[in-house]
C-alpha cells in the first residue's frame, strides 16, 4: 500500500512511519517539523536524544535496506504543495498526525489558542479537500481523542465508539423514532476543542463526497519504543516529560526515575483512557489494512486499552520506586473526579494485543527514564500553562 504520514517524524508519527515501512508499504512522511520548532520555542527537549529526520530515514536506510522519503511542508498553509504530492505519489492512504496535540500547550496564551485552531482545523481541511481535487481514493485515518466525549462525572452510561443510539418523540406521536447520532462533544481544552472540529469536516466530506474516513479517539500514550524504534539508538522515538507537552504516565516514570515528587494535579480522581505507543502503531495499521467500505458513515474507533485514575498511577509508580506523591493544585479547568466507562471493543476484535501497564512499567522505568535521566531540566517539569487566569 502506498501511504503518506502526515506529521511523521512527531512522537505517534515516527514509530507509524517504521512499522508501516516494515510491514512493506510504501511510505512518504509529510512534516514541517513544528513539533522541534516547539521544542525550541519552549527550551525542553525529548528525554530521549533524538536525531534529524534526514539522518533518522538514514539510519533506517542502513538498518533495512528500506527508502523513506520526506516532504517539508505545512499542510495547514501549503495547499497547492499538498495537493502537488497527492497526485504524484497517488497514495491509497493518508494518516494525519499533523495537528498540535498538547493540551496544555493549547493554553498558554491566546497566541498558543489562535495557532492550535488555526493550524488543527486547516491542515485537516486542506487534507480533506486536497483528497476530493486529486480525484483519487484515498482512505483518511485520523488521530482523534477521547477528550472529546468529555470527562464528567460519567458513570451511569457506557461510552461507545461514536455512535449512540438515541429515541426522538415522533411529530405525529405515533411513538418515538430510533436513531443514531454522534456522541455530544464535550471539549476541556482549545486543543480538544480541535478534534471535535475535525469530527464535524469528517461528517460533512463523508457525506458529500464520499470519502472513506476512519477517526481514532486514542487515550493518553505511554511508552516510548516499539520494535522498529528499538533497532538503533538514531530510531529512537521522543519521550516528551515537560509540564507542555509530557503526558502523565510518562512525566511519573521520569520523575520516579530522577527522584522528583509525583506531580498530582489536585486529588488525582481524574480517570482517564491510556494506550502503549506499541498498540498505537498496531491500531493505525489495523485500520488502514482494513479500510472501511465505500459509501460507509465516518467509521470511528475507541484506541485505548485500559482506564485509570491518576492518583492510582501515581501509587503505583511510587510503590514500585519508593517516589513520594505530591498533589498540586490543579492548573487545568477539569472535574476533580470522573468514571470513564467506554467501549473500545473494535480494535481488539480486529487483532490489537494489548501492552497492559503492568507488563511494561517497570521496563520503561528502567530502559528508558532512567537510562537517560541525565538529560531531564527539572526547571521544566512543572506545567505552567493554566486554564484559567
Ligand atoms: N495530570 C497530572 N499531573 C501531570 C500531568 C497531567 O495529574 O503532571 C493530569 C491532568 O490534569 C489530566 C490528566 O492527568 O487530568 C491527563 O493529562 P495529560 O497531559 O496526560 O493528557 P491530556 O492533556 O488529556 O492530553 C493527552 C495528549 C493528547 C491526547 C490526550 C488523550 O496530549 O494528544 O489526545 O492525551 S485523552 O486525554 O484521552 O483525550
Amino acid at each position: 500500500m502506498k501511504v503518506i504520514v502526515l506529521g511523521g517524524d512527531g512522537f505517534c508519527g515516527w514509530p507509524t512511519v517504521l512499522h508501516l515501512s516494515a510491514r512493506g508499504h510504501e511510505v512518504v512522511i509529510i512534516d514541517n517539523l513544528a513539533r522541534r520548532s516547539a521544542d525550541d520555542e519552549l527550551k525542553a527537549g525529548s528525554l530521549t536524544p533524538i536525531v534529524s529526520l534526514p539522518e533518522r530515514i538514514a539510519a533506517w536506510k542502513e538498518k533495512t535496506g528500506k527508502d523513506l522519503v520526506w516532504k517539508s511542508l505545512d499542510v495547514a498553509k501549503d495547499y497547492d504543495a499538498l495537493l502537488d504530492v497527492l497526485q504524484s505519489f497517488r497514495p491509497d492512504a493518508i494518516v494525519h498526525l499533523a495537528e498540535q496535540r498538547a493540551a496544555p500547550y493549547s493554553m498558554k496564551s491566546p497566541k498558543h489558542k489562535r495557532y492550535t485552531v488555526e493550524n488543527n482545523v486547516s491542515a485537516t481541511h486542506n487534507t480533506l479537500c486536497a483528497i476530493v481535487e486529486s480525484g483519487l481514493d484515498i482512505h483518511l485515518v485520523h488521530m482523534g481523542t477521547m477528550g472529546v466525549y468529555g470527562y464528567g462525572a460519567g458513570g451511569k452510561t457506557q461510552i461507545p465508539e461514536g455512535y449512540l443510539t438515541v429515541e426522538i418523540p415522533s411529530l405525529d406521536g405515533s411513538g418515538p423514532v430510533t436513531q443514531e447520532i454522534r456522541h455530544p462533544t464535550d471539549p476541556g481544552s482549545i486543543y480538544h476543542m480541535t478534534k471535535c472540529l475535525d469530527q464535524e469536516l469528517f461528517y460533512y466530506y463523508n457525506k458529500n463526497d464520499k470519502l472513506k474516513i476512519t477517526d481514532l479517539h486514542q487515550g493518553i500514550v505511554w511508552g516510548t519504543n516499539t520494535d522498529q524504534t528499538l533497532l538503533d539508538e538514531r530510531l529512537i522515538n521522543r519521550f516528551d516529560y515537560d509540564g507542555d507537552y509530557g503526558t502523565v504516565l510518562n512525566r511519573f516514570l521520569m520523575q520516579a526515575a530522577i527522584g522528583y515528587p509525583l506531580t498530582v494535579h489536585g486529588t488525582g480522581g481524574q480517570t482517564r483512557a491510556f494506550i502503549h505507543i506499541r498498540d498505537v502503531v498496531q491500531c493505525l495499521t489495523l485500520a488502514l489494512e482494513s479500510p472501511p467500505a465505500n459509501g460507509e458513515r465516518v467509521r470511528i474507533l475507541n484506541q485505548m486499552t485500559e482506564t485509570h485514575r491518576i492518583a492510582d498511577l501515581a501509587a503505583m509508580i511510587a510503590g514500585m520506586t519508593g517516589v513520594e506523591v505530591s498533589f498540586l493544585e490543579n492548573p487545568r479547568n477539569e472535574a476533580a473526579q470522573n468514571t470513564l466507562p467506554a467501549i473500545a471493543r473494535t480494535l481488539q476484535d480486529m487483532g490489537l494485543k494489548p501492552t497492559l501497564l503492568q507488563e511494561g512499567l517497570l521496563q520503561e522505568v528502567m530502559h528508558v527514564a532512567q537510562r537517560y535521566a541525565n538529560r531531564c531540566d527539572r526547571e521544566r517539569i512543572l506545567c505552567t500553562s493554566r486554564w484559567k487566569s
